[in-house]
């Protein structure tokens, strides 16, 4: 019952999340056309600057860091030893730019991005300071073509639907608000990065006004967001109602529970729980592939997102 592009990248079905805001669509379409993803290795990219997931010590590292290094060769370690001998370490957020050595970019702009920690440490502004400030040190190098990778969420551990949002939100508001900038490229190694940040992209959004069911009664209500490229992905934030505090700490507890897995499964509630979500026009929003996710921290608004679509429903929404 899922489309083909869904069963291929099942394992990609995590979730894209949508950041309320349908203002924001045409002016995303305006600067659409600066962004560009592409699905390989970054060391391969001809522009003017790649950037590097570092870490605080300059030196190099695995992923994306041991590949650039690798393949711009010594000349790079030996500009970051000269950096960390001037300032000490790299700090998270912090932006600090190199020769590219045997690259064919320029430059290698070297970020060390945050550690996931569960949502609580200040990551997603930490994250977005690296996007922030990585394009600001390009543009005072003169830089106007620019390769990211998806930073943080390799062995950092930033969940990669929460990191591409963040990613995309960053450099789109950038860049609207700089002309020095012409090109940027998310680089993404695997297929998670590639569908999210694409999903980030295709932003178009539908809005699907629903309510989260547990026990047959109302938790929440949710104004959700489908997506228009055929990867069923659902999201959005949760307006609980005075039934949701019961579930409260379930949900708490397994979300921390499966934050390596980074996934709450529908049919892990199913059997005791009788979660649901239904959209205000009776439809009913079964099996999602991927699952549903109910992120319920201490200060963060409750997000919902629900991973895959079934084919029927896809097709009310979009004829
Ligand atoms: N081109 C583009 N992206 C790549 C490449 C490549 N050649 N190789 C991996 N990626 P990570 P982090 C992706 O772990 O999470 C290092 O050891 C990868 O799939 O490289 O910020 C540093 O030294 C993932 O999506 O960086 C630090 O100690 C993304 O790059 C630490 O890892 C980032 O994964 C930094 O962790």
């Amino acid at each position: 019952m899922v489309t083909e592009k869904q069963s291929a990248s099942k394992s990609a079905l995590l979730l894209a999340s949508f950041v309320s805001g349908h203002a924001m669509t045409t002016h995303r379409m305006n600067i659409r056309t600066k962004i560009e993803i592409l699905k390989g290795d970054i060391t391969k990219v001809t522009v003017d600057a790649i950037v590097n997931a570092a870490n605080t010590s300059l030196l190099g590292g695995g992923g994306v860091d041991g590949a650039i290094h690798r393949a711009g060769g010594q000349a790079i370690l030996h500009d970051c030893r000269k950096i960390i001998a001037g300032q000490g370490s790299c700090k998270t957020r912090q932006a600090v730019i190199t020769t590219a050595g045997n690259l064919k970019a320029q430059f290698v702009i070297h970020t060390v991005g945050p550690v996931w920690n569960g949502g609580q440490k200040n990551e997603a502004q930490k994250l977005a300071d690296c996007y922030k400030n990585s394009l600001q040190l390009a543009v005072d190098n003169d830089c106007k073509t620019i390769a990211f990778p998806c930073i943080s969420t390799g062995v950092y551990g930033y969940p990669v639907n929460q990191a591409a949002r963040v990613a995309v939100d960053t450099v789109t508001e950038f860049i609207s608000h700089s002309d020095k900038i012409d090109k940027v490229i998310f680089v993404c190694f695997d297929d998670d990065n590639f569908y999210f940040i694409k999903s980030q992209l295709n932003y178009k959004v539908y809005t699907v006004p629903s309510k989260l069911f547990a026990d047959n009664e109302i938790i929440g209500t949710v104004n959700i967001g489908l997506e228009d490229d055929g990867m069923g992905v659902l999201s959005g934030q949760l307006i609980p109602t005075d039934k949701y505090s019961k579930y409260r700490d379930f949900f708490r507890k397994t979300f921390i529970e499966d934050r390596d897995d980074n996934l709450i499964r529908i049919n892990k509630f199913t059997k005791d729980n009788k979660f649901k979500v239904v959209a205000n026009d009776g439809t009913e929003f079964k099996e999602p592939v991927a699952g549903l996710i109910i992120y319920d921290f201490d200060r963060e608004p409750i997000q919902v997102e629900l991973n895959g679509i079934d084919n029927d429903i896809w097709g009310k929404y979009y004829k």
